[in-house]
């Protein structure tokens, strides 16, 4: 309350406001797993993304909860300036991206559990540079045969080869397989095998041929049903998007029989075999 007397003016009654701040603003499929939004990717609807104030870089209270729009995009507004700390639920059926990978408008914050780091939001601020990067696990098989007719290609009747030794690879940024062998798998009794829940990436396959046998001729006709296995059974590089699978990637496999490698034929008019 304040007295006024006769004649007197009191200029000192004021208020402040202060400006609400928000935060923001997508949640994506990083398509080709590099932990950075493409032109081209595309917003990931219905996801959760919970808001809490940030306590010791941790989170404290709960201050909201919000789901993403049809294109992937959310927004916490009405904020008091203060320190916040977000959590993306990882969606039904992906993964989280590498979080914290190059330019942070357009990475992913995702890291840890979900959570990103701590933001400080001053008066009027608008934040839109929490996001979150999901990708759906890639695989690549699936098939080692014996190439009965040798002309490399999976025919009818031909049947697959079990317990084939198969190694999975990385590519580097020139298309050749670098480092050890990422997973090891073994063909069942169909002669397929599988590498599942990879991230998406380059990809190449290393086939170990057993005893017994040979590579037939790599690359030899339509790609959905030849041979890839080549130099040392290596395969080429494969890129692999968000949810892929290629199936394509096969080794066919020839028979020695035992026998037949006879330096000199019984007529001598020939040494061939
Ligand atoms: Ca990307
Ligand atoms: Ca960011
Ligand atoms: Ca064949
Ligand atoms: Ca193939």
């Amino acid at each position: 309350c304040y007295n006024l007397e006769s004649g007197e003016t009191d200029n000192t009654v004021d208020a402040g406001l202060v400006p609400l701040a928000s935060l923001g603003d997508r949640v994506w499929e990083d398509s080709n797993g590099d932990g950075q939004q493409n032109n081209g990717e595309s917003g990931i609807p219905d996801a959760t993304v919970k808001l809490y104030t940030c306590v010791n870089n941790a989170p404290g209270v709960l201050v909201g909860e919000t789901t993403t729009d049809a294109q992937g995009n959310y927004s916490f507004t009405n904020l008091q300036p203060g320190e916040y700390i977000v959590e993306f639920i990882t969606p039904n059926g992906f993964e989280r991206t590498t979080a914290n990978v190059g330019a942070d408008a357009s990475d992913s914050d995702a890291g840890t559990g979900g959570l990103s780091g701590c933001y400080e939001l001053s008066p009027g601020e608008n934040e839109d540079t929490v996001d979150a990067g999901f990708y759906k696990p890639a695989a690549i098989g699936d098939r080692v045969w014996s190439d009965l007719d040798g002309d490399g290609q999976q025919d009818a009747g031909e049947p697959g080869v079990a317990g084939v030794t198969v190694e999975l690879y990385a590519c580097d940024a020139n298309g050749q397989p670098t480092g050890s062998a990422l997973a090891s798998a073994t063909t069942d009794g169909s002669g397929n095998y599988s590498f599942t829940g990879l991230k998406p990436g380059d990809y190449a396959v290393k086939f170990i041929t057993p005893t017994g046998y040979t590579l037939t001729s790599a690359n030899v006709g339509a790609d959905g049903s030849d041979s890839d296995a080549g130099v040392g059974g290596l395969s080429g590089c494969y890129n692999l998007e968000s949810g892929e699978t290629d199936n394509t990637v096969d080794a066919g496999l020839v028979q020695l029989r035992p026998g037949i490698d006879i330096e000199k034929t019984t007529n001598g008019a020939s040494n061939s075999n």
